[in-house]
């Protein structure tokens, strides 16, 4: 491990970090227990090399906003606050890999548990505020994001330059931020700037800002296009010839419930309740309900969910969901289960295999033992 990243680790104690070159980090779902995650236990996910911090000033930092405009703007950190409103947006950010070592046959990629996710009190401006100041010209169709950060290989390639649909990018949730949960961004969250994209795989939420590119078409920047961040448009199976199957961006995040108490071991007496709980969340498609199961699945109950929060400040946030429940001394295996207004839900035993393994939403379970009263 290097130095840089044993530093980053100190700084988030509790996480693990992942196999890979580039600095990756994730908690345990039973560390994810609070409302608002903080800076220390929130996930890291770096497609490259975070830029050293010295180069991360806030007082320094340009962003550029051009390509389809009228005009083509440059921003510091100070003129945004200055000249836009200033909004605050709870929501979940999740990356689209969260769960993917639950694939079998192992998907490509870094193998996430469950714990690439947190939730956050983000502020900054909002996206379509600074695209309208320069202009939207009328061939524009999708917002480009840029940063610094490089490849780990020495390629000196640009590590991620992801973007978003115009119809998104003019959304009112979407912004561009500088703080997170009331402090000023972190340098591993992306300082000095970063996109807030809610609803959107973590992917969207660019880090290190410094270029908004207007474009006229879909951005095709570093991991955009082929097989990167998208999902087949029919089911598909392992080891299937891919040549001929369409792959289209993920632009929506699966429901999802995440048990947080008790953590998987736990000891509980019979007769005695105690508390399963959790969050749940969706992206654009808010959760109806939470079934939760004792029998690892065999029988559920509906669980008692926090309401939505009112307004786009609160409806991307992740909400608690409980359950008083009891069980018979044994083996138990808790298990949860959400599902949109749509109907969705989350699969059973298996989501639906992709070769980059995005979007595993697989039932959550948490074994545990009831001891005799
Ligand atoms: N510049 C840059 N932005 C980035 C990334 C990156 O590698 N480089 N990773 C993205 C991915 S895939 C995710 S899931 C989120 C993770 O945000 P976090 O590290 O703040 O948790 O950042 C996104 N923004
Ligand atoms: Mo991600």
């Amino acid at each position: 491990m290097n130095d840089r990243h044993k530093a980053w680790l100190a700084s988030k104690p509790g996480l693990t970090q992942l196999d890979d070159p580039a600095f990756n980090a994730e908690a345990a779902p039973h560390l994810l227990d609070a409302p608002l995650t903080e800076e220390a236990g929130f996930f890291v996910r770096n497609n490259g090399l975070a830029p050293d911090e010295a180069s991360l000033d806030p007082a320094a930092w340009r962003l550029t906003v051009d390509g389809c405009v009228r005009a083509p703007l440059e921003f510091s950190i100070a003129d945004l606050r200055e000249r836009f409103e200033t909004v605050t947006i709870t929501s979940v950010l999740e990356c689209a890999g969260n769960g993917r070592s639950l694939f079998a046959p192992r998907a490509d990629g870094l193998q996430w548990g469950l714990g690439a996710v947190a939730c956050a009190r983000w502020t900054g401006v909002r996206m379509a505020d600074v695209l309208a100041a320069a202009g939207l010209a009328p061939e524009a169709a999708y917002v480009a994001h840029v940063s610094p950060d490089v490849m780990a290989d020495g390629s000196g390639r640009p590590a991620l330059s992801r973007g978003l649909p115009l119809a998104k990018a003019l959304s009112p949730e979407t912004l561009l931020c500088f703080a997170m949960n009331g402090e000023p961004l972190a340098a591993l969250h992306g300082a000095p700037l970063r996109v807030v994209a809610p609803g959107y795989p973590g992917s969207a939420w660019q880090k290190w800002l410094n270029r908004l590119w207007v474009r006229d078409r879909e951005h095709d920047g570093e991991k955009m296009t082929g097989t990167n961040y998208r999902l087949p448009g029919r089911r598909i199976e392992p080891g299937e010839n891919l040549s001929a199957v369409d792959f289209n961006v993920i632009t929506d995040m699966p429901p999802r419930a995440m048990i947080t108490s008790p953590a998987p071991g736990f000891s509980a007496a019979a007769g005695t309740p105690f508390e399963l709980r959790g969050f749940a969340w969706s992206g654009h498609v808010p959760v109806a309900e939470v079934h939760v199961s004792i029998d690892g699945g065999a029988s559920w109950a509906e669980a008692a969910l926090e309401p939505a929060g009112a307004g786009i400040a609160e409806r991307f946030a992740w909400r608690r969901f409980s359950a008083s429940v009891r069980a018979a001394p044994g083996r138990v295996i808790l298990a949860a289960r959400a599902v949109d207004v749509e109907g969705r839900t989350q699969p059973l035993d298996q989501a639906p295999w992709n070769p980059r393994g995005y979007c595993n939403n697989v039932v959550h379970r948490v074994p545990g033992d009831i001891a005799p009263a």
